[in-house]
């Protein structure tokens, strides 16, 4: 059957066995960990063998602070290429007219996207983090808590979608700078037209971080938050499908003071090997099978969720519009399983999760009383409706018995086989 990326498949990391065989002995068992378990991050993929090869190049051996034909060091004349190209790429895919290609991560996009619109001490109105938010978007823990005076707003008590009237009653009363959109662990579509709208009326800039949704945003699947926000976030790594990384897309004039606050504000020499696989990952998502893939992923979603709510498995909202699904443990069986052991317990056998707050969590976040599932990763590798029915039941029969060890042993073993038959970049280490 076919795979991933296994047309291209080669023997890895020749001179780093010889020259580094503790690194290398790591890097091949979490080699083994992808290829023999079933990814369900929400915020993971893999990246093709070409993205890869890119992010591997000599070009992290170049300087390049500055932007294409303004740096401050010699040479630049290909990284500039490299540069160039992921701008004008990610530009076509999004419909925008300017892009920063350059944020090591999808932090840093936000963190200059803020600075670009706000001085410390002004306040900041973003989804929480408990309710699904993302830590950038205000967490006190975090450098946008510290920084700034944080509301949050979060989903609503009984229906657990998001609260548009919330967002709108706090923007009026508080009038804050910036509202920030967006969200790490909400399983509907986002009605980025209301919150454009709310901060219009407010006088707030609006900021969409859309790091789950890129891929779906890019192909028309998830409506565009562009047209209404003065800047766009992402990072490049979950259902984007390219490198560990940011981008921050927007108008030209909004864009210029952005550049400023990326290099010099809060960046150094920007990574080249990285942004030119970003430049191949854009280009890959310009394609046509980029669409078919993004519309699998939501078959895949749908089909998951659907198995797993007739075996009994609850979940936050009914279901899921996008790449992910949060299970309510508290719905679930007998309401006692906590989200550290279902992930524990899913883990053993070959089955990745993360344990996730739901709404109204009465545990810690260490503890927690949900999993988040999402099915990009493994929609990569090519599974499809059929194998979203094995997974779901696995999952329902593993939380049902408890982490029952027998139940455990015998699904490793099926997901072992499961996963011969859809390799990702094979195992000819
Ligand atoms: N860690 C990412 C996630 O899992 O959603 C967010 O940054």
């Amino acid at each position: 059957m076919a795979g991933a990326f296994t047309d291209q498949n080669k023997s890895f990391y020749t001179s780093l066995k010889l020259q580094d065989p503790s690194i290398y002995e790591a890097i091949v068992k979490e080699h083994k960990r992808e290829e023999e378990g079933l990814e369900l991050i929400a915020s993971e993929n893999y990246v093709s063998q070409a993205v890869l090869d890119a992010q591997g190049s000599i070009l992290t051996n170049k300087y390049a602070e500055g932007y294409p034909k303004k740096r401050y060091y010699g040479g630049c004349e290909f990284v500039d290429e490299a540069e160039s190209l992921a701008i004008e790429r990610v530009c076509k895919l999004f419909q925008v007219e300017a892009a920063n290609v350059q944020p090591h991560s999808g932090s840093q996009a936000n963190m200059a996207a803020f600075l670009a619109l706000m001085k410390p001490g002004e306040t900041l109105c973003g989804m929480s983090l408990a309710h699904g938010g993302h830590l950038t978007h205000g967490s006190p823990a975090n450098f946008s808590g510290k920084l700034f005076k944080v509301l949050s707003y979060g989903v609503h008590p009984e229906t657990h979608r998001l609260d548009y009237d919330l967002v709108r009653a706090l923007a009026i009363k508080e009038k804050p700078k910036v509202i920030v959109a967006g969200a790490s662990a909400y399983p509907r579509i986002i009605d980025f037209e209301s919150l454009g709208q709310i901060a219009k009326e407010t006088g707030a800039h609006f900021v969409v971080d859309i790091a789950h949704i890129a891929g779906l945003v890019a192909t028309g699947l998830h409506p565009s938050p562009i047209s209404h926000a003065t800047y766009t976030t992402s990072t490049t790594h979950k259902t984007l499908r390219g490198p560990r990384g940011g981008i921050v897309l927007g108008k030209p004039e909004y864009i210029k003071q952005l550049n400023s606050w990326i290099f010099p504000g809060i960046q150094g020499g920007p990574l080249m090997h990285v942004i030119a696989a970003k430049a191949v990952a854009f280009g890959e998502a310009l394609k046509p099978e980029f669409k078919q893939y993004q519309n699998q992923i939501l078959k895949n979603s749908k089909t998951l969720a659907e198995i797993l709510i007739s075996h009994g498995v609850c979940l936050v909202t009914g279901g899921t519009d996008n790449h992910l699904m949060l299970v309510d443990l508290t719905q679930t069986g007998d309401g006692e399983i906590t989200g550290k052991d279902a992930e524990n317990w899913l883990d053993q056998a070959g089955i990745t999760v993360n344990k996730n707050t739901v709404p109204n969590e009465k545990r810690s976040p260490f503890i927690a009383s949900g999993i988040r599932i999402g099915v990009p990763a493994i929609t990569t590798r090519g599974m499809k409706e059929n194998e979203m029915k094995f997974i779901g039941q696995w999952i329902s029969e593993i939380l049902h018995n408890k982490g029952k060890t027998e139940i455990i042993t015998k699904i490793r073993n099926q997901v072992i086989e499961l996963c011969k038959n859809f390799p990702i970049y094979g195992l000819k280490t």
